[in-house]
């Protein structure tokens, strides 16, 4: 894909991540804003992945660990073609596989999340049994910055890197806020590149809302080495619409009708 045509499923997403949230009145706006480009870089850019076949054993893995973002996930899964846009009408629904936390029921979720803190060890384990079976797939897990504040997490990169996981990748969504603060005012979790260097990780920094820089940094890496990738994505919460970008509410606010279109006029543009 063109980066023009990148560009524009991202927006594409974003629209339909306002849309959907403000239909089924739930949702988690913030940080599913804040990931849209990451995964418009892996699903349509980057990783080895066929919608047809979202089970094929070759096919590249990605974990969402922050599964409150889990509209980003189904709006990008739902332009890329792994189920009907329409389904996407019936979020929350009843008898919907999309709920507000991913599951296993919907293609292309690869684990069920929402509870934080555990995508980063599942990925370990997948990455694991990747390698000991000699298969050339690679596992990628988006968390959240403030969900590094779970132990569980540095017990995964410590696994990581002693199991020389070089198949894996962890981005961090860094928009420095968590549900109600700043992560700095909640509990500091920097200096992040240098600890996650000192478990043994190969660290790179990006604008995570730049679709080139990500696809040049995951282009660059050597997945078939002996260190464990950390990409730290340069974010900011609520990215594309002007009065929820960076305004702790919008984790879990859910927009009036009349906001809601002024969001969608400005992605629009
Ligand atoms: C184990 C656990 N504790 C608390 C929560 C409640 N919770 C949901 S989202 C969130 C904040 C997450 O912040 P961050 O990881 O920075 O993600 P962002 O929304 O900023 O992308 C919290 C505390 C949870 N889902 N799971
Ligand atoms: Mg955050």
């Amino acid at each position: 894909m063109e980066m023009h045509e990148l560009e524009t499923a991202a927006r594409e997403i974003r629209r339909s991540i306002v849309a959907t949230i403000a239909r089924a009145k739930g949702g988690h706006m913030g940080a599913s804003l804040s990931e849209v480009d990451i995964l418009t870089a892996l699903f349509f850019g980057f990783m080895r992945c066929d919608p047809a076949a979202p089970e094929d054993p070759e096919r590249d893995r990605f974990i969402l660990s922050k599964g409150h973002g889990s509209e980003g996930l189904y709006c990008s899964l739902a332009h890329r073609g792994y189920f009907p846009q329409a389904m996407l009408d019936d979020y929350l629904g009843h008898d919907s596989p999309l709920t507000i936390h991913p599951t296993r029921h919907t293609p292309g979720v690869e684990m069920n999340t929402g509870a934080l803190g555990h995508g980063f060890s599942n990925a370990v384990g997948v990455a694991l049994s990747a390698k000991k079976s000699g298969r050339r797939f690679r596992t990628f897990v988006l968390t959240g910055d403030g969900e590094l504040q779970e132990g569980t997490n540095w017990e995964a990169a410590m696994a990581a890197a002693h199991f020389k996981l070089g198949n894996l990748v962890v981005i961090v969504d860094n928009n420095r806020l968590q549900l109600a603060d700043t992560v700095e005012n909640t509990m500091r979790i920097e200096p992040l590149g240098r600890k996650f260097e000192a478990f043994g990780f190969e660290v790179r920094g990006v604008d995570g809302h730049s679709i080139g820089e990500l696809l040049g940094v995951l282009g660059g890496l050597d997945y078939e080495g002996e260190r464990p990738h950390a990409i730290i994505a340069h974010t900011v919460k609520g990215r594309g619409v002007s009065f929820m970008e960076g305004v702790p509410e919008w984790h879990h606010r859910i927009p009036t009708g009349e906001e809601a279109a002024r969001a969608l006029e400005e992605l629009s543009k």
